[in-house]
């Protein structure tokens, strides 16, 4: 290749190590610096700014090629959004297996602890348009592409374990039913509306996946916060041809945190771009987002030891019955360069694998094998997208697809089939040996049915265990939740269907909504249902008390850290310089950010004369952006922010949101003009004694370290300080 020519496909395919994906990636990036403005063709532009004419005053002349094909250009600037899944953001990274898992696969990427496999990860919302908020109440998708060795491997999955149908012959129904509605196309990105309920209410399969919906997990406080699942069940296949069912997770190192529902929606109108912004700015500061890879392995013998059956993707292996075994890690170190070019066009499928991967017989896994493909004809259209920078395997490509719209590669000589002996036999079949796909050999003989399983008729035993091993707080939110959504509902037969079918979740939970969506009496009768979608004998096939899973629990999940969260410092003219920069230093060393906020932009004076910045004022932010928020002291400081009604609207947000506030000296007496009630202000009158009430931590008269900033630190680590019985009075 003469330098300065664009490498084809299969020049690039012979030279590269399979781990260079950013350099594969490379050739396609532009570097336009000291570069001139040309057309497409290379042309150089003169004048970028007038369009040719019949003079000046003249009108715009047909033959002008640059402006032509410039607006051509634009006019086509827009390809479809996906139907699901629209709005996502993505990054770039790499993955590593901690140690060979040749036992169990012979997939490349899983045997050697050395080899940093490249990935590329989008994360989405399901319901909303390309252009909707970030922080609705969703599931979220988590598809991550590995370009490994051996050929791309997508592992296309959700923050939750579960789905809601059990086949995918439904899936246009639910999605037409979640999204807005066809008359007039509202609401954007939510569910609470009449379709959405209509169509759940008569699918009783549903009731698990609505209770993760309904749960704190639809609203992830950051992508980086959240766990990962492929939710079908797949198999892994070891060199001997050995098959074993597993099932993907993936554990966020941060652990999971949520938004709480009041939260969300304000951070909905205040920064759309909520999660999108965390994540890029994560890494945009070193901060690179980290989850483990971990495999439930069920032996095939196994298989139908459990109570629900390992192909029904409404079921979860309990975490207890089969442990998480964590096989790798994943880092997510580099922002994508443009987010039209990877993030829109990345083209995901679940039926990308690998040898030593495969499928299960799952039938929602096996409708998704079709879907994927075929959206992509559409969405990038036509079927070269795998030539697509993103979507190109560092693996060789070698085949005789040709031609279609778009095509790259420039494929050379006359032969184009296979068998051929005039290329030599070329590109020939890869023997197993030498990593050539070979799918699985399970034996099959089965009558040709249009049925669901008999072992898929249980649809409540594993709601009712989500619903029985979440905290009291966690049982609370999905009771306001649900009294959201269907408080939304016009149509009140839909309301008392749901709460019918609640009702066999539980009894307790369905009284709690009922109560306050107008619906008196109810008696977990489900016969309003079609006979097809009723549930059947063999309904509840587990054992009666389906007991607790505390995996299931957001709860319990890990709280060691403050890394990256943010924190706003609250402070005027005349503040304590000496505290506010010990809290600063402090949260700082321990991973957090920090923002000063005060009632204007520039910077503050404190009341020793030292000049601090102001990151944000009341008008740019607010304290739904922030995971914690310390009001510093300082007398002058105290008396402009007391006349603040931001300021204060800042505190009592911050405390009916649960979070952590931290305040010394005259601070403490800022907080005492809340609303805020229910903890202990006052008790800390003497000299470095830290009070730390519910999240609410407080010291007057500091000298020295007075272990006030570690206090301030463990609340955060707790992230929302649920015990907070009062909230509910501050208004904000
Ligand atoms: Fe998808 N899904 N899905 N899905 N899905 C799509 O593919 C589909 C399902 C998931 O960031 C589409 O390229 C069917 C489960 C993610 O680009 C489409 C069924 C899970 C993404 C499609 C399901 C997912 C998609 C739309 C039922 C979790 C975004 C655009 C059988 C395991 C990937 C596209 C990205 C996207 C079909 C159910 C996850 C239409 C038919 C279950 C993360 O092909």
């Amino acid at each position: 290749m003469n330098k300065g020519e664009r490498p084809t496909n299969v020049e690039k395919q012979n030279s590269e190590p399979a781990t260079a994906k950013t350099e594969a990636l490379e050739n396609h990036r532009e570097h336009p610096e000291g570069t001139y403005l040309t057309t497409d063709q290379g042309v150089r532009i003169a004048d970028n700014h007038n369009s040719l004419k019949a003079g000046p005053r003249g009108p715009t002349l047909l033959e002008d090629f640059i402006f032509r094909e410039k607006m051509t250009h634009f006019d086509h600037e827009r390809i479809p959004e996906r139907i699901v899944h629209a709005r996502g953001s993505a990054a770039h990274g790499y993955f590593q297996v901690y140690e060979s898992l040749a036992e169990y696969t012979k997939a490349k990427f899983l045997q050697d602890p050395q080899v940093q496999t490249p990935v590329f990860v989008r994360f989405s919302t399901v319901a909303g348009f390309r252009g909707s908020a970030d922080t609705v109440r969703d599931a979220r998708g988590f598809a991550t592409k590995f370009y490994t060795e051996d050929g791309n491997f997508d592992l296309v999955g959700n923050n939750m374990p579960v789905f809601f149908i059990q086949d995918a012959i439904k899936f246009p129904d639910l999605v037409h039913a979640v999204k807005p509605e066809p008359h007039n196309e509202m609401p954007q990105a939510s569910a609470a509306h009449d379709n959405f309920w209509d169509f759940i209410s008569l699918m009783p399969e549903s009731m698990h996946m609505v209770m993760w919906v309904l749960s704190d997990r639809a609203l992830p406080r950051s992508y980086r916060m959240m766990e990962g699942f492929g939710v079908h069940t797949f198999r892994f296949i070891n060199a001997a041809g050995t098959s074993r069912f597993i099932k993907f997770h993936w554990k966020p190192l941060l652990g999971m945190h949520s938004l709480v529902w009041d939260e969300a929606q304000k951070i909905a109108g205040k920064d759309p771009d909520f999660n999108r912004r965390d994540l890029w700015e994560a890494i945009e500061k070193g901060a690179y987002p980290e989850y483990e890879l971990g495999v439930q392995i069920v032996e095939e013998a196994d298989a139908d030891s459990f109570d629900f059956d390992l192909l029904d993707a409404t079921k979860i292996i309990p975490e207890e019955l089969v442990p998480v075994r964590k096989i790798g890690k994943m880092t997510l170190n580099r922002n994508p360069d443009n987010f039209f070019a990877e993030t829109e066009q990345a083209a995901f499928h679940p039926g990308h694998i690998v040898p030593g991967i495969d499928f299960s017989n799952d039938p929602l896994l096996q409708g998704r094998l079709f879907s994927y493909l075929d959206t992509q004809l559409i969405r990038l259209g036509g079927p070269n997208f795998a030539e697509i920078p993103i979507n190109r395997p560092v693996a060789a490509v070698h085949n005789n697809q040709r031609d279609g719209y778009m095509r790259q590669t420039i494929n050379k000589g006359r032969v184009n089939y296979e068998p051929n002996s005039l290329g030599g036999g070329c590109p020939m079949h890869a023997p197993e040996a030498m990593q050539g796909f070979v799918s699985h050999a399970e034996t099959i003989d089965a009558a040709k049915v249009r049925e669901r399983s008999e072992s898929f008729n249980d649809h409540f035993t594993q709601a009712t265990l989500f619903w029985n091993s979440q905290s009291a707080v966690e049982k609370e939110h999905i009771v306001q939740a649900l009294q959201f959504e269907l408080g939304k509902v016009e149509h009140m037969h839909i309301r008392q269907r749901m709460i019918e079918l609640a009702a066999n979740v539980d009894q307790e939970f369905a009284a709690r909504v009922a109560r306050e969506i107008g619906v008196t009496e109810f008696s977990g009768d489900l016969s309003y249902l079609s006979e097809s979608a009723a549930p059947k004998p063999g309904s509840r096939r587990g054992a009666a008390a389906p007991g607790r899973s505390p995996a299931l629990s957001m709860e319990n999940t890990v709280k060691d850290s403050i890394k990256t969260r943010k924190i706003a410092i609250l402070a005027a003219a005349g503040f304590d310089h000496s505290a506010l920069l010990q809290i600063k230093t402090a949260l700082q060393a321990a991973g957090a950010q920090v923002e000063i906020v005060s009632k204007h932009l520039g910077s503050i004076k404190s009341g020793d004369g030292q000049e601090v910045k102001v990151d944000k004022n009341f008008l740019t932010t607010a304290s739904i952006m922030y995971d914690a928020v310390y009001v510093a002291g300082g007398k002058q400081s105290m008396v402009t922010l007391q006349t603040s009604g931001e300021a204060l609207h800042f505190l009592n947000e911050a405390f009916k949101h649960c979070k952590p506030i931290g305040a010394s000296d005259e601070g403490i007496d800022l907080l005492m003009r809340t609303n805020i009630t229910g903890v202990e202000l006052s008790g800390a009158a003497s000299q470095n004694q830290v009070t730390s009430d519910k999240g609410v931590v407080t010291v007057r008269h500091q000298a020295g370290d007075s272990g006030f900033a570690q206090s301030f630190i463990d609340a955060i680590a707790q992230h929302r300080h649920w015990d907070r019985d009062k909230k509910d009075q501050v208004p904000a």
